[in-house]
Parts: structure tokens; C-alpha cells; sequence
């Protein structure tokens, strides 16, 4: 059955890859499961057609026959869940795995989303100065924290797992902030996940679909 997944018409990023449809094909990716993908444009994403689809009116969304989801945790969890390659067979192991997919989410992207909103929406703001070093503690208390749990490990539990597709997806959204070179093992951890064929093949479709004409 055919799988569609919907991103940005044209990414703001200009195909950087940092939208979240990029983790949702990275897990395709890595399963071997072809997909397409269906562009929305931002206007098209308020319209019913699309809130059917994802109440919130976002991308990405995932249809496959008559299963519908929105929220990438949710949709990279279902394509791990079914097809092999993201989540370890071991029952603990992958319970494990699943708890990174959580933290990634959970715990380590908010304060980065913060730091993406704060420089996004509060650049003429008087009290951006004093704001901007508080929300970059608050983002060096989890890459403290993070980077003290992987140590000299390549992932975080093991074997590569969605875990680590989630963690590195959310630590790719700093890389502008330049706060990421701070942490030599995660600069480390993200680039073993983008040297991953399956990410690469991610990017390169994303690009393609971005691409600035010219
Ligand atoms: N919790 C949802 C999920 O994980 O799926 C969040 C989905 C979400 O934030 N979608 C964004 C969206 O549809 C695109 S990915 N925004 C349009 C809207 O809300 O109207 C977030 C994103 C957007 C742009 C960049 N960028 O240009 O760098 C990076 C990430």
C-alpha cells in the first residue's frame, strides 16, 4: 500500500532539511519503505481538506489505506513499530529506544524551539538581550545533560534505533545557533546520523523538492 506523507510546497528553510518531514522520510528511510509526498502550501494547510488530515493544521501528515496520522513522534513510533530496522527486538532494549524517542521530543527539543522562537520573533524586542542568555541555559542544562550520558558512544543505547533518528533530528535544529560545536561527542553523534545513507537519501529529497529555481 502506498505510503504519502505531506511537506511544506515550499520549505521556509529553503531545503536545509530542518522541517519535520525530513525525520518522517529518514524512517522510511531507513526501513526501505518507498514513499510519496504530497507538497501543501501554507494557505492549503487551513483548509478542511488538510484539517481532516492533521487538526492542527501542520505537516507532516502520514496516510497509508485508511490509517491517517499527524505528529512525527507518532508516525516515526508507527513505522518503527511495523517494519524492522528502528527498534531493537529485545523487549527492554526497546523500550529503551522508545524512551529516547520520548526524551528527544520531550525534554531536548522544547528549550531548542524556544531558542528557534526567540531569535525568530523577538529580534526587535527590548528585552530580547536579557532573555536570549537565559534561554540558551536552559538549552546547555540538556546538552550538559545529554552530552554526559552518550560519552564516547556512537548512539545512545546500543545500536542506532529511532531513538537516536529523533535525537539527532532535534539537535540538527541548533546547528544554526552554533551552540552544537560547543559539544565535540554530539557534533560527533549528529554527524554519524546525517552520514547515514538513509538520512542523506532523506535530505536529497527534501532538496530536491526546495531547491531555489535557478
Ligand atoms: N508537533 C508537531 C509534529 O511533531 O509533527 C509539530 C509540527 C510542526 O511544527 N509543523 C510545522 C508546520 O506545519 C513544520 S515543521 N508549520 C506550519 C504552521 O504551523 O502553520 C517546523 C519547522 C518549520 C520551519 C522550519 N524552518 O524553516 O527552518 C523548521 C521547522
Amino acid at each position: 500500500m502506498t505510503i504519502t506523507i505531506t511537506a511544506f510546497e515550499s520549505s521556509p528553510d529553503g531545503g536545509k532539511g530542518l522541517a519535520r518531514d525530513t525525520r518522517v522520510r529518514w524512517a522510511l528511510e531507513e526501513v526501505g519503505q518507498p514513499y510519496k509526498v504530497r507538497g501543501v502550501s501554507f494557505k492549503a494547510m487551513k483548509e478542511p481538506a488538510h484539517l481532516a488530515l492533521h487538526p492542527f493544521g501542520q505537516i507532516p501528515t502520514y496516510q497509508e489505506a485508511d490509517l491517517g496520522l499527524f505528529e512525527t513522534g507518532a508516525i516515526v513510533f508507527h513505522i518503527a513499530e511495523r517494519h524492522a530496522g528502528l527498534l531493537p527486538d529485545d523487549a527492554n532494549a526497546r523500550a529503551r529506544a522508545i524512551t529516547w524517542m520520548f526524551a528527544a521530543l520531550s525534554t531536548v527539543e522544547p528549550p531548542i524551539l524556544e531558542l528557534g522562537n526567540a531569535r525568530l520573533l523577538e529580534s526587535d524586542k527590548p528585552w530580547l538581550e536579557e532573555h536570549m542568555p537565559l534561554v540558551k541555559d536552559r538549552v546547555r542544562a540538556r546538552l550538559d545533560q545529554l552530552s554526559a550520558h552518550l560519552g564516547d558512544a556512537d548512539w545512545l543505547d546500543g545500536g542506532f534505533s529511532a531513538g537516536d533518528l529523533m535525537m539527532v533530528s532535534v539537535l540538527l535544529r541548533l546547528k544554526p545557533s552554533g551552540m552544537l560545536a560547543e559539544y565535540p561527542n554530539l557534533s560527533a553523534y549528529v554527524a554519524r546520523g546525517e552520514a547515514r545513507p538513509a538520512y542523506k537519501r532523506a535530505f536529497e529529497a527534501q532538496l530536491a523538492m526546495n531547491k531555489p529555481a535557478g
